[in-house]
């Protein structure tokens, strides 16, 4: 079958129709990708600032067809229609017990030690996240694929697995965003705007977009902002805004130290932080240990958006249906198995994409 497979960091990805997967083993199951994304954090693995087993087929965020099932599973039948989870919860360790599935990391380890992927020549290859979703079909524990109506088009489907339930995840999950708050979202990309509207969908009644690239501004009051700047002209912004006080929630969408510090700035005394964006090892984030106290700032973690997927595919769907959930506006392009080297291309580049989706 067709796969993308990156063999080194910084190496071009490639192409590849000789790549094969086994299985599935009695707890798994195998997957048709119907339709997959291309998100930042794919870009990110290219580059070597995530880490990843290689060689691997990239792809996190996709949407697909259970074409077989492995002997102990049950409540899976092949032609359901599933969406992946790159953090699939193992149900009985304490985090999963402890109603925070989305810090399981049973598979997500199994997912850096396991090549279910083989190249034509026979080389054991990993899939990224756990997944490989940029190939025509996978092999995944059940653990990571959730049901999904029939009719929710798999391309609307692939954005919840990654930039729906990580952006809008992060306001109603992590940071429960109240009616009437004030936010702040450092970074415009599939997250960033998926945080936006989840600010939206929250009754927030400020929320500011912040990104270098203008083209991006327009896209935020699409989605829900009330205003829109550059990271130089966000300082001033906020004393317009704010009064100077800062926001009540200021989220960083972009997975860098540097706006992580601005994020922090962002918020108000005693507002908080809300990290979305995932950064490489050693990036490191500097704040002095007097303001990290009597600031009285919060900085917290969003994992996944906080997500239980099996809870929330359930919520976006129904808030799709009611009309109050735009997906299809963040689909850009749709584009083919070989265009991903230059969809890779396009969103490094930056510009006005949002998700490139890839329909098999
Ligand atoms: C990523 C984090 C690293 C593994 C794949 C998914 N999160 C969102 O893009
Ligand atoms: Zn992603």
């Amino acid at each position: 079958m067709r796969a993308a497979v990156l063999h080194e960091p910084g190496a071009a990805l490639e192409l590849r129709d000789d790549v094969t997967v086994a299985g599935p083993d009695p707890g798994e199951v195998r997957v048709r990708v119907r339709a997959t994304g291309v998100c930042h954090s794919d870009v990110s693995a290219l580059k070597g600032v995530l880490p990843a087993s290689l060689p691997a087929v990239l792809g996190h965020e996709a949407a697909g067809e259970v074409v077989e099932t492995g002997s102990q599973v049950s409540g899976l039948a092949p032609g359901d229609h599933v969406l992946l989870s790159f953090i699939p919860p193992c149900g009985s360790c304490a985090d999963c017990l402890g109603g925070q599935p989305y810090l399981c990391i049973t598979y997500v380890l199994e997912g850096f030690t396991k090549p279910r992927f083989r190249l034509g020549d026979g080389a054991p290859c990993f899939g990224f996240g756990g997944l490989g979703a940029w190939a025509e079909e996978l092999v995944v524990p059940a653990q990571a694929v959730v049901r999904i109506d029939p009719d929710v088009p798999f391309e609307l489907a692939a954005l919840l697995s990654c930039a729906v339930a990580t952006g809008v995840g992060a306001v109603i999950n992590t940071a429960r965003v109240e009616e009437g708050a004030s936010v702040v979202v450092i970074g415009a990309g599939g997250i960033g705007l998926s945080v936006i509207q989840g600010a939206r969908l929250a009754g927030a009644a400020t929320i500011l977009a912040v990104d270098p690239i203008e083209a991006k501004h327009e896209a935020a009051k699409r989605f829900g902002a009330t205003h829109a700047t550059t990271p130089e002209q966000m300082e001033a912004v906020k004393g317009l805004l704010t009064g100077g006080r800062g926001f009540d929630h200021a989220f960083e969408a972009v997975g860098r130290s540097s706006t992580v510090k601005a994020a922090w700035q962002a918020a108000r005394r005693g507002g908080d932080v809300v990290v979305v964006g995932a950064g490489a090892a050693d990036d490191q984030v500097e704040i002095d240990a007097f303001s990290l106290l009597f600031d009285g700032k919060n900085i917290l973690s969003s994992i996944y958006g906080c997500s239980d997927l099996r809870r929330d595919a359930r919520r976006f769907v129904d808030l799709w249906r009611a009309g109050r959930l735009d997906l299809e506006s963040l689909i850009t392009r749709r584009i083919r198995f070989e265009d991903l080297p230059d969809a890779v291309l396009a969103l490094d580049k930056g510009g006005d994409v949002i998700r490139q989706v890839v329909l098999f």
